[in-house]
């Protein structure tokens, strides 16, 4: 099934993009599906113990919308959160470490796959708990709000996450008092094992906010600037202090739930047929060579320079010590309430 196109899905109709932005866009992505597809393979070693979400597939939704953030904007998410974390610029190799439960992980090898942070990009997890991310990210949007500065956050969840009864109060909160977040819905299409067609009657997520009054779109998520257009549309929107945004960004996971996924909801052919025809690192790929931006030559250097990185990354993470037993009674309560969040 490709994703569901409504009347309202929009499409980067002329890209508006410098041919230095493209590149970097698909550096972006690369970097995500090589981390991940490596992740994958250390969790097949059995070097990443516990759950593991991937994002292949996805790339193009949280590197279209970083690219329309600025400094110090905020971003939450939830169990699938590795893609997230490279994209606001953490480091892959203290990503990956946390991966494998050691000491140069970003939460000292305790946190692992769904439990990280990093208070210098503004990223604030990583949430197992379904939706449970959403009123946390109307909550950092009412601290910036409370303080008066003009930033915004990005909180981002799944189209099963949508149906939780804490969304439709966090929208209403968030549009009362008019807090500076965008919901970003990443609809993949399933919540776990479960299609949208199973789960609910009113497939298009973005309108659900109009019952509140909140403006939305839906946006081809296999389209980085498509994803970078309407992302700047919902930044305008609540830098201006005109509330809350929603965007229900049409995407696909190839991969499994998680690492243990018997795939049984959908077909093969269905995934084989979204990789062939809609891959949005593919995409930006052709851009690049059809309007001679790039030559197959650079793009085989760019794909070095990231594998580099991956490589590093798992080295670092198989090298880093496991976190010492007095760290068993560590970071458990915060010592003073922050003050500069
Ligand atoms: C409150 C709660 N219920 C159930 C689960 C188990 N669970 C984990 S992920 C998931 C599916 C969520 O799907 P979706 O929101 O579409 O996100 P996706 O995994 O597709 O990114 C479920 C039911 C959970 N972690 N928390
Ligand atoms: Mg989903």
């Amino acid at each position: 099934m490709p994703p569901r196109k409504t009347a309202a899905a929009t499409t980067a109709a002329t890209p508006n993009v410098s041919a230095d932005e493209l590149k970097r866009y698909y550096r972006e992505m690369l970097l995500i599906r090589r981390f991940e597809e490596k992740a994958g393979q250390l969790y097949g070693m059995g070097l990443i113990g516990g759950f593991c979400h991937l994002y292949i597939g996805q790339e193009a939704v949280v590197v279209g919308l970083e690219a329309a953030a600025s400094e110090g904007d905020k971003r939450v998410t939830s169990y699938r959160d590795h893609g997230h974390m490279l994209a606001c610029g953490m480091d892959p190799k203290g990503v990956m470490a946390e991966l494998t439960g050691r000491e140069g992980g970003y939460s000292k090898g305790k946190g692992g796959s769904m439990h990280m942070f990093s208070k210098e990009k503004h990223f604030y997890g990583g949430h197992g708990i379904v939706a449970a991310q959403v009123p946390i990210g109307a909550g950092l949007a009412f601290s910036d709000k409370y303080k008066g500065n003009d930033r915004v956050t990005f909180t981002y969840f799944g189209d099963g996450a949508a149906n939780q009864g804490q969304v439709a109060e966090s929208y209403n909160m968030a549009q009362l008092w008019d807090l500076p977040v965008i919901f970003v819905i990443e609809n993949n299409q399933y919540a776990m094992g479960t299609s949208v067609k199973r789960a609910t009657k009113s497939p298009d997520f973005w309108e659900r906010g109009v019952a509140y009054g909140i403006k939305g779109e839906a946006v081809d998520g296999m389209d980085v600037l498509a994803v970078k257009e309407a992302g700047e549309r919902a930044v305008a929107h609540c830098r201006a202090g005109k509330g809350p945004y929603i965007l229900e960004v049409m995407t696909y996971r190839y991969r499994g739930h998680s690492m243990s996924d018997p795939a049984k909801y959908r077909t093969r052919e269905e995934v084989q047929e979204m990789r062939e025809k809609r891959d949005a690192i593919e995409h930006v790929r052709q851009m690049l060579l059809t309007g001679g931006h790039a030559s197959e030559e650079d793009l085989k250097r760019i794909d070095k320079e990231i594998k580099d990185i991956v490589n590093e990354a798992a080295e670092f993470s198989k090298e880093s010590p496991e976190p010492d037993l007095s760290e068993l009674w560590t970071d458990i309560y915060a010592d003073a309430a922050p003050q500069d969040a």
